[in-house]
C-alpha cells in the first residue's frame, strides 16, 4: 500500500470508534436492565420512520418531546416512567404498553400487552384487562404541556412482545374520541 493511500484511510479509521457507541446502543439497551428512549414526536409520514410518532398534532405537537425509561433492574418487576414536554397543556393522556411496533396507521401498534394473555381477543374480560396485567398510566400535563407518570408492575415484558407505548386522546378530548391513539413511541426489544 502506498503511503498516500494509507494516509487517506486514516481519517476513516479514526471515525470508526466514534460510530461504534451509536451502533452498540440498541443491543446494549435491549440487554441492559434499564432502557431509555428519548425522542421528539414527528409525523408518521416522515421519510425515516420516527421513534416517536404523533397522530394528532393538536394534542401532541410535532417537535414535542418524550422520554421513556423502562427499568427491569428488580427481578420480576418493571418500572415504567414516561416524561413529556410540550404536549397539550392541562390534559390527561392514558398511556399503555402495546404489543406491536408503531406505524403510519395508529392501529399498527396492536392490542394492549398482557402479562397473562387473554385467550379471547380483543380482551374485555376484567380478569385479564386490568392494571395489574397490563401497563396503564395516566400522563397529566401542566400548564406548559409538561408531565411525568410512573408505574410499577409485577412482571417483565416478554422480549419482543411489548414493542410500543401508546398515548390515547384522553381528556379533554377536543376533536378526538378519548380512546383514539394520538401518539406512539417505539420501544427497544
Ligand atoms: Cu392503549
Amino acid at each position: 500500500m502506498s503511503a498516500p493511500f494509507a494516509a487517506a484511510l486514516l481519517p476513516l479509521t479514526l471515525l470508526a470508534p466514534a460510530a461504534s457507541p451509536v451502533s452498540a446502543a440498541s443491543p446494549v439497551s435491549a440487554a441492559s436492565p434499564v432502557s431509555v428512549v428519548e425522542a421528539d414526536f414527528d409525523p408518521a409520514t416522515a421519510f425515516v420512520p420516527p421513534t416517536a410518532i404523533s397522530y394528532a398534532s393538536d394534542l401532541v405537537p410535532y417537535g414535542s418531546h418524550t422520554r421513556v425509561v423502562v427499568d427491569r433492574s428488580t427481578p420480576g418487576n418493571t418500572v415504567f416512567t414516561v416524561t413529556v414536554a410540550g404536549l397539550a397543556p392541562g390534559h390527561a393522556f392514558p398511556a399503555h404498553l402495546h404489543t406491536r411496533d408503531c406505524g403510519a396507521d395508529p392501529a399498527a401498534s396492536g392490542p394492549h400487552y398482557q402479562h397473562v394473555p387473554d385467550p379471547v381477543q380483543p380482551s374485555t374480560d376484567p380478569a385479564y384487562a386490568n392494571e395489574r396485567n397490563e401497563l396503564r398510566l395516566v400522563l397529566r400535563t401542566d400548564g406548559h404541556g409538561d408531565g411525568t407518570a410512573s408505574a410499577a408492575v409485577g412482571w417483565q415484558p416478554r422480549p419482543g412482545e411489548a414493542r410500543s407505548l401508546v398515548l390515547h386522546a384522553g381528556t379533554p378530548a377536543d376533536r378526538h374520541a378519548a380512546g383514539d391513539r394520538v401518539a406512539c413511541v417505539r420501544l427497544p426489544g
